[in-house]
């Protein structure tokens, strides 16, 4: 495929194409009140097997065209955001804005019950997409490490007002202990003091570890081992990371964040540096001049409670 443009993809349009509505089958796999109980407690949540292994494959092949250059369009910039390309190498592969690049993706990262299980976990009638991104971690020698530091996705998105974001982690195979999944803190979504933990490329376990213990905090690590079609949601608050790859194979997942109705755009400055996130340069702008993060082409509405997709 030749590129076209380098305007992103209007994600509007692209959902209106895809016509998505939510089965019964689908219906009967929402939370139920148990369910959002633990979530609000616990921090994480993991969902039955939600998709087919059919569009699971599917994806995995739409991830390698991704890898080989082949997409829709290419975003107007090249830096401030995860954009990694072959000459880079390394262990982690982390590419951001997969959607507004390749239109394939959005069968899986616009999918309605993304938002429905989101919004009953969040408790919002409304989710729009924040994000997406594909995270590959290749089998790693013992000599080193291809470690996820632990972090919180709510500080690398400062600008947001909402202190309900979400992730949700979709790996594109059966995914087990060995090949580094997500691994989540049990319930650290509550701990105060976590806001600047912007290190998901630092090599940080034992050190923030060692801080938690000595704070009198019981660090409960849970790897969060999927079957294929199973999807894990984490709270934007929750500290979680990932083990290296130890396994004999690569490990693939689709992270899509998600934002609930009330979030907003907020100015930030940290050490008297203004902060922008890079969506502000793509989306449209208030009135005021400001970002909108509900602009639909780039924040789609996923599920709302009013629409038929209840
Ligand atoms: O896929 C990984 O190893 C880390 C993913 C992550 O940090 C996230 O889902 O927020």
């Amino acid at each position: 495929m030749t590129r076209l443009t380098t305007q992103p993809l209007n994600l509007s349009s692209v959902l209106k194409e895809l016509n998505f509505s939510l089965s019964a089958e689908q219906l009967r796999l929402l939370p139920t009140a148990e369910d959002v109980t633990f979530f609000q407690e616990h921090g994480w949540f993991i969902t039955k097997k939600v998709f087919s292994d059919e569009l699971i494959d599917k994806i995995y092949q739409v991830s390698q065209e991704f890898y080989q250059g082949i997409k829709d369009t290419n975003l107007p910039y090249e830096d401030g955001y995860g954009n990694w390309k072959k000459e880079d190498g390394g262990l982690i592969r982390n590419n951001e804005h997969i959607s507004l690049q390749k239109k394939a993706f959005c069968q899986l990262t616009l999918n309605p019950i993304l938002g429905a299980i989101a919004g009953r976990l969040a408790k919002t009638s409304e989710i729009r997409l924040w994000q997406d991104q594909i995270i590959t971690k290749e089998p790693t020698p013992k000599t080193n490490n291809s470690k996820v530091g632990w972090h919180i996705d709510s500080s690398y998105v400062s600008n947001s007002t909402s202190k309900k974001l979400l992730g949700a982690w979709i790996p594109l195979h059966d995914v087990t202990e060995k090949q580094g999944p997500l691994v989540v803190i049990d319930r650290s979504h509550k701990w105060q003091g976590n806001e600047h933990m912007r290190s998901f490329n630092q090599d940080n376990h034992q050190q923030i570890e060692a801080k938690f213990t000595k704070q009198g905090k019981e660090v409960k690590k849970i790897p969060i081992v999927l079957k294929k079609g199973q999807i894990s949601f984490h709270d934007g608050l929750l500290v979680h990371g990932s083990y290296s790859n130890t396994s004999d194979s690569s490990r693939l997942a689709i992270l899509v964040s998600l934002q609930d109705k009330d979030n907003r755009y907020q100015e930030f400055w940290n050490n008297g540096k203004q902060i922008h996130h890079f969506l502000d340069r793509l989306c449209r702008k208030q009135t005021s001049g400001l970002p909108d993060y509900t602009d639909p082409k780039i924040f789609p509405v996923l599920w709302s409670s009013n629409s038929q997709n209840k």
